[in-house]
């Protein structure tokens, strides 16, 4: 079934693909079974973060973006990652209407994920997608993501380049910048440049990145600097050139298998984490003895550290049929 699932996906189905991500989201354990049979066909596609201020015109330079990328043949897959509240879900529909066009181009696959749900987190969610995306045969895979809360830092490290959009005049000065927000950056952009003050934060930007010691001793790549309209689609040839360009840097130091590397490793670990922590959970919910523990522990006859101790012991010596009935 996972299988025949699988098999549809590699051979081209959208619709094969949207049910996939739907058993994501859910959680279903059909997901992971299909999951698997995908892996293998992952790897391939190169990965594209585009974050920045809620307005700054991520979804717009998406479009255009998307629009330079196809000229030059190659597919891609999109994934809108909105953090709604269900206040801002007209903003998922906003970027599905704008988005449009792109929509009818068969090569394009667009996905709006919100955050809400995923007991695994957003990251993993994003980076199941990227993955299904990947074995569907996409060369480019972009995540448009909103601001930088420690979830979407670890959507960065998903991506390949990260592109930072700022925009004049909406308090995204460097003053006003959150500790380790430059340094996220691979390439960035300053939208809006038809605005007022678009030069200043230019040159702003410029000179940090430049000035930046912390940013050097990190790595040798000197963030790009890029300037758009994106509305009236212009500077996005600099931007792909921008992008281009770094991740020939990454290929060409052995920095991307290094990212790679550090990527495969960290979604491993939180994988572990997620399954350890559902199979003691369900276990202890089921089996009541979390209420009894919780009740030992609130009368002060038991302490929370002993008790952890005791599960985590306690579940280890649990016989390996019984756990993987769980
Ligand atoms: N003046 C101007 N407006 C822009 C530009 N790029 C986007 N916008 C507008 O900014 C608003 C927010 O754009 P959107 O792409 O939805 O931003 P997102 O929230 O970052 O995805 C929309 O009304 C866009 O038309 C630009 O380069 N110049
Ligand atoms: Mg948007």
């Amino acid at each position: 079934m996972a299988t025949d699932h699988a098999k549809q996906i590699l051979e081209g189905s959208p619709r094969s693909v949207a049910r996939l991500i739907t058993w994501l989201e859910d959680e279903d354990r059909r997901a992971y079974k299909c999951m698997e049979k995908l892996y293998p066909h992952t790897g391939k596609a190169y990965i594209i973060g585009i974050t920045g201020s809620p307005g700054a015109g991520k979804s717009t330079l998406t479009d255009k973006l998307v629009r330079a990328i196809r000229k030059q043949g190659h597919t891609v897959g999109i994934i809108a990652v909105d953090p709604s509240s269900p206040f801002t879900g007209g903003a998922i529909l906003g970027d599905r209407v704008r988005m449009s066009e792109l929509n009818e181009d068969p090569e394009v696959y667009i996905r709006s994920m919100a955050t809400r749900g995923f007991l695994g987190g957003m990251a993993k969610a994003t980076s199941d997608v990227v993955k299904v995306f990947d074995a569907f045969g996409k060369d480019i895979v972009i995540i448009e993501t909103v601001g930088v809360g420690q979830d979407e830092v670890d959507i960065i490290g998903i991506a390949d380049t990260t592109c930072l959009v700022l925009v004049p005049g909406l308090g995204d000065g460097i003053q006003s910048m959150k500790a380790g927000v430059m340094e996220i950056a691979d390439v960035f952009v300053i939208n809006k440049a038809d605005r007022p003050g678009a030069d200043q934060l230019w040159a702003e930007v410029t000179y940090r990145v430049e000035q930046d010691t912390h940013i050097k001793q990190q790595r040798d790549w000197t963030p790009m600097v890029t300037k758009t309209v994106a509305v009236d689609d212009e500077g996005i040839d600099g931007l792909w050139e921008a992008i281009q360009r770094h991740r020939q840097y990454l290929e060409e130091s052995g920095k991307l298998t290094e990212k790679r590397r550090i990527r495969t490793s960290q979604e491993t670990l939180r994988m572990i984490h997620n399954e350890l922590f559902r199979l003691v959970r369900e276990q202890l919910e089921s089996s009541g003895q979390l209420d009894r523990y919780v009740q030992q522990i609130l009368d002060h006859r038991r302490d929370p550290y002993s008790v952890m101790r005791e599960i985590v012991n306690n579940w280890l010596s649990i016989p390996k049929e019984q756990k993987e009935a769980s």
